[in-house]
């Protein structure tokens, strides 16, 4: 319609006042248009942002580590961390890379027993591993045969009282492979927000599947040291962090 208007103007040569207000009445549809668009813009930016709260609030949690400690039976010779407990065992670990291991820990001393819970989540089988052990392991001298290790046997429970256990039984002490023990994995620095998925691939840490002990779902990971020696305080299995890598909400209580 303002186009054809224009073309007749100039096709026709009328005058030029009458081009002007011609043009003059484009200006101004086209400003009302522009405001308009702007109007309608602003007005979907904040329908996008008003979703964008909603989905924030009814989001899925991307990360679980360990929020609570069920109990803890210290073993001779332990007491490092003990200051800052039960916080230096809840959320995430602080791996330092494989040439050093993580001060924020908690040492369970020899024979030494913690076991926590994940809060309000369980942890369920899902592909691949489903939970990740943190303790503080590193690589002497760089070399992955040659790790400063603790090692501690993982034990899992749906509902606190019968309990499965991932045996601790030594793969290959020469060229350090310790199987399903905790406590030999280096651990790798990252950081923590709320889009963070913990990723067994690239973590580190000691990660277990519920699938190899049959179990569909948990709610309870206990942790009991190995060592047969060790000096105070910091003798025995020092835990840093525990992560869940497949996790649900959990159903009410048992
Ligand atoms: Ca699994
Ligand atoms: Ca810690």
């Amino acid at each position: 319609m303002l186009y054809s208007k224009a073309l007749i103007c100039l096709s026709i040569g009328l005058v030029l006042s009458a081009c002007g207000a011609i043009e003059t009445e484009v200006e101004a549809e086209t400003k009302a248009e522009t405001e308009t668009e702007v109007e309608t813009e602003t007005e979907a930016e904040a329908e996008t942002e008003d979703e964008v709260e909603d989905e924030a609030e009814t989001s899925i949690q991307k990360n679980v580590f360990a929020s609570e400690v069920i109990s803890f039976e210290a073993g001779e010779a332990a007491g490092f961390g003990m200051d800052e407990f039960p916080d230096v065992v809840l959320g995430p670990p602080e791996g330092k890379g494989n040439n050093a291991g993580s001060m924020d820990v908690l040492s369970l001393g020899i024979g030494g027993t913690i076991t926590l819970g994940l809060g309000g989540f369980d942890v369920v089988d899902g592909p691949g591993p489903d939970f990740i052990v943190f303790e503080n392991p590193f690589w002497v001298n760089n070399s992955p045969t040659n790790i400063w290790k603790e090692l501690a046997e993982i034990s899992v429970s749906e509902d606190g009282e019968t309990w499965h256990t991932f045996p601790c039984t030594v793969i290959d002490e020469q060229v350090d492979d310790y199987g399903d023990c905790a406590g030999w994995r280096t651990v790798q620095a990252f950081e923590v927000d709320d889009d963070f998925v913990l990723d067994p691939q690239t973590a580190g840490g000691d990660a277990f599947d519920l699938a190899d002990l049959g179990l569909t779902q948990i709610r309870f990971i206990r942790i009991h040291d190995l060592a047969e020696s060790g000096a105070t305080p910091s003798a025995g299995f020092d835990l840093d962090a525990i992560g869940a890598v497949n996790f649900t909400l959990a159903t009410a209580a048992q």
